[in-house]
């Protein structure tokens, strides 16, 4: 314990997870690490919910990001979260928000820090941090990500500190902490390379704020493996295929530039495509960097990586620890509101690709809500990546539900990424490069691209709307959600044949 609390003040404090949970009362704002499964307290949720379940009490609970079962599954089941910003990903959770049993704000990774300054989001009354340290001058080392730790311990009245004493020791020095000052004092933002160090290693606390330090001995939470199927593997090629034609034109040199890949089996697939693809030397610049970018870093392709989380198999999960030590020149954490800055993503010049639910025929993206009314994860740093990087990419099998949904509507239902923002969408089918092209070419495009059996419904549509209604944007308002209404009435967005005609 001394190796990992190596300062006395802080080693006086420890105490346990339930005297901590009983610390909070109804109504509190909790400030809690942890994105993407990774980094957040594990302990104190646990008692918190265990609390919940014998007395009556609502938190609001502000992360980085996503929480897994053992703080956000437990929060829910236990009925003790009023609020959750700004990102989630649990089916218990979404399910109890769907339900309207809970609020969700769905916000922009890269705005919460922000908002907590601004005070929208009310003051923190407690901030709990899974720590890996607390070093001698009593700096907060945090484990697999950083998120809105930062601020969270900076703005709140309260903090707790739960040290994680199975928490590699190479966690210390991969973290480059970096917090804004207020609006009007604030400069640039000095990264002008990938790899540029511009904060500490840790995370400075005031100890007169710190009012407890638990322990934990909970191991990292793996997320899933996604292997490519036949169908990420056809969009992984078409999306080597693009940057290859990037390459090509001139556009692109061989080392490509700085990437941001989004979750889930499709970037996966992607990952591993990078290993067999010509590029070189290639830097990440991203929100979480999961199993594929150490892959790539073996095999010579990546030289840099840094997010603001890790997200990882069970795997890699095992072998943290002296992946830690191997890769610890080779990779960097910061916190989301540095890792998603628009400031630096524009300035880097970051490629990003980011999953969407379902496209439209004009390039408005929807990532976030099934059908337009139910939630399914969050924006996550979708937007923030893909207002502001150099390509902005979207990705998604052109089918769900075993086609009984198209990918590719008339009109979304739903709007995260708006046509402004979206350069490329790739399906299994190929992909639609939309950039310098106006409305009505785009949708030529898009409409190539969705699944065969959509395809004449969707150029049916397109074409009575630029012959009956016209404009800019032509859409025929009252058959907009037509594939939409149609699968709610009929439980698939396909018509009949005469009605496509
Ligand atoms: O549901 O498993 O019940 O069948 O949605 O879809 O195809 O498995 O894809 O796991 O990559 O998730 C957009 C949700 C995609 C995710 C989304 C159903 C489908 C399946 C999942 P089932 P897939 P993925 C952070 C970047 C937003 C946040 C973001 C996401 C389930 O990528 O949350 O981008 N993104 N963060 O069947 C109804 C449709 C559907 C549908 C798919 N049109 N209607 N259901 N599904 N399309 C990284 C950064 O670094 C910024």
């Amino acid at each position: 314990i001394s190796e990992k609390i190596r300062n006395k003040a802080f080693l006086d404090k420890i105490v346990s997870a339930e005297e901590a949970a009983s610390w909070i009362q109804d109504g509190m704002n909790l400030g809690m690490s942890g994105f993407t499964l990774f980094g957040e307290p594990k302990e104190f949720p646990r008692a918190l919910s265990e609390r919940g379940k014998k007395e009556k009490f609502k938190v609001n609970v502000y992360t980085g990001a996503s929480l897994g079962p053992a703080a956000d599954q437990a929060m829910a089941e236990a009925g003790i979260v009023n609020l959750r910003v700004p990102y989630q990903a649990n089916p218990v959770m979404r399910k109890k928000i769907n339900d309207g049993e809970m609020y969700y704000i769905d916000q922009h990774l890269s705005h919460m820090a922000e908002e907590i300054r601004k005070g929208t989001l009310g003051k923190i009354d407690y901030a709990i941090i899974e720590a890996a340290a607390i070093t001698e001058d009593g700096l907060i080392i945090p484990t697999g990500s950083v998120g809105n730790s930062p601020i969270f311990v900076e703005k709140a009245e309260n903090v707790i500190i739960e040290v994680n004493l199975t928490a590699p020791k190479a966690y210390e020095g991969i973290h480059d902490i970096y917090i804004q000052k207020d609006q009007g004092e604030r400069g640039e933002i000095p990264i002008y390379n990938v790899s540029d160090r511009i904060g500490e290693i840790g995370i400075r606390v005031d100890p007169d704020k710190v009012r407890g330090v638990i322990l934990s001995e909970q191991p990292d939470i793996p997320s899933p493996l996604f292997e490519p199927n036949e169908e990420t593997q056809a969009i992984a090629d078409h999306l080597i295929d693009f940057l290859n034609k990037e390459v090509e034109e001139g556009r692109l040199p061989i080392s490509l530039a700085p990437l941001q890949s989004g979750v889930g089996s499709v970037a996966n697939a992607v990952l591993k495509n990078m290993k067999d693809a010509q590029f070189r030397d290639v830097e990440v610049h991203s929100e979480v960097l999961q199993d594929g970018i150490f892959d790539l870093i073996d095999a010579g392709i990546v030289k840099f990586a840094t997010g603001t989380a890790l997200s990882l198999s069970k795997k890699r999960v095992d072998s943290l620890a002296e992946d830690l030590e191997k890769y610890k020149d080779k990779i960097m954490f910061r916190p989301q509101e540095i890792s998603n800055n628009p400031e630096v993503i524009r300035r880097l010049g970051v490629i990003s690709f980011n999953t969407a639910l379902e496209v439209d025929i004009y390039g408005n993206v929807n990532s976030t809500h099934v059908s337009g009314t139910h939630i399914m994860n969050g924006i996550g740093g979708s937007g923030d990546f893909a207002r502001n990087a150099r390509i902005t990419i979207f990705v998604t099998p052109s089918l769900a539900k075993g086609g009984k949904i198209s990918a590719i509507v008339p009109f979304v239902s739903h709007i995260d990424h708006t046509e402004h923002d979206v350069d490329v969408i790739i399906t299994e089918q190929g992909y639609a490069d939309l950039r310098g092209l106006p409305p009505v070419k785009r949708a030529e495009k898009i409409i190539e691209i969705a699944h065969p059996t959509y395809r004449p419904q969707l150029r049916a549509y397109f074409e009575e709307a630029k012959a009956k209604v016209g404009g800019q944007t032509p859409h025929i308002l009252e058959k907009a959600f037509s594939f939409h209404t149609n699968l709610k009435e009929k439980g698939t967005m396909l018509f009949e044949e005469e009605k496509v005609k």
